[in-house]
């Protein structure tokens, strides 16, 4: 996958040295380029904000450093690239980043990216874009940034780490709580490794008990405990077709019964409250 940045600071974008995406960088499984916004500025300041039409607080990306940028990187497609990238823009405002849009992502051979500062870019900047290319506004969360590079690493690597090759059979990503395919929408439970006691704390007995079946039935327990305690959004969203009859014993334990009339898994409600 080939993958190019805009931004006023590259220096910002160095973490993508490093670890896995700096490795899948070096294996030539990543090809990603850092451009400087302000090399495409034309005045002796190299301005790339000016104030917002219409007033207002703060300042807004001027268009012609970022449709000279962009127009450079859709200049540089070899054959192999395709004839455009998907443009990724965080924002605030945008699409909600999750497992499924980083798997949609990744089927792409050819990703830009945009991050803004200051109170973001002129829209037209946008528009413009999405006459020539896929255009995709991320958000990465529900909080405020001071720019969109920090979004860019997050959305990079976990893009990276589901492309062909990149991470070892080790750490393969199948069971991902989110993975499509997989009974998603389940978080991971605890996990432990040695030593067997610590700071006279035990690891868990049935872990070192070599009975695989009853280790799996304890880590599937543990799941469905810590997804209602962090995150009882995702009980709706839980099949019933993933659930055996051990699950919804376990489920029951927990106060969660399957609803007939939603066709949803709820807390029951003598089930244990917030
Ligand atoms: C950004 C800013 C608009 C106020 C460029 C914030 C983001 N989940 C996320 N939170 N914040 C961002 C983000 C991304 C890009 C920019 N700002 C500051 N913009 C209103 C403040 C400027 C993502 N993705």
């Amino acid at each position: 996958m080939r993958i190019d940045i805009v931004t006023i600071f590259p220096e910002y974008l160095e973490p993508l040295n490093v670890s896995l995406v700096g490795k899948a960088r070096a294996r030539g499984q990543l090809d990603v380029r850092l451009h400087g916004l302000r090399e495409h500025t034309t005045d002796v300041h190299r301005t790339v904000d000016d104030s917002p039409y219409g007033g207002g607080p703060g300042m807004v990306m001027k268009p012609e450093p970022w449709s000279a940028a962009l127009d450079g990187v859709v200049a540089s497609a070899r054959p192999e690239d395709g004839p455009a990238p998907t443009l990724v823009v965080p924002t605030p405002s945008g699409r909600p980043f999750t497992q499924e849009l980083a798997h949609e992502l990744a089927e792409r051979p050819w990703l830009a990216f945009a991050p803004a500062r200051y109170e973001g870019i002129d829209r037209r900047v946008i528009e413009d874009a999405a006459d020539r290319m896929p255009v995709v506004e991320v958000s990465i969360g529900d909080y405020v940034l001071a720019g969109g590079e920090v979004a860019v690493l997050v959305i990079v690597e976990a893009v990276a780490r589901l492309l062909p090759g990149v991470l070892g059979n080790a750490e393969s990503h199948q069971d991902d709580s989110f993975a499509p395919g997989r009974m998603a929408d389940l978080l991971e439970g605890p996990v432990y490794t040695k030593p067997a006691e610590w700071r006279a704390r035990p690891v868990p007995e049935v872990l070192l008990s070599g009975n695989h079946a009853k280790i799996a039935r304890w880590r599937r327990d543990q799941a469905f405990a810590r997804t209602l305690a962090m995150r009882p959004d995702l009980v709706a969203r839980w099949e019933r077709a993933a659930m055996d009859k051990h699950d919804l014993r376990a489920l029951a334990a927990l106060g969660v019964e399957w609803d007939e009339p939603s066709g949803r898994f709820r807390q029951s409600a003598d089930g244990v409250e917030e």
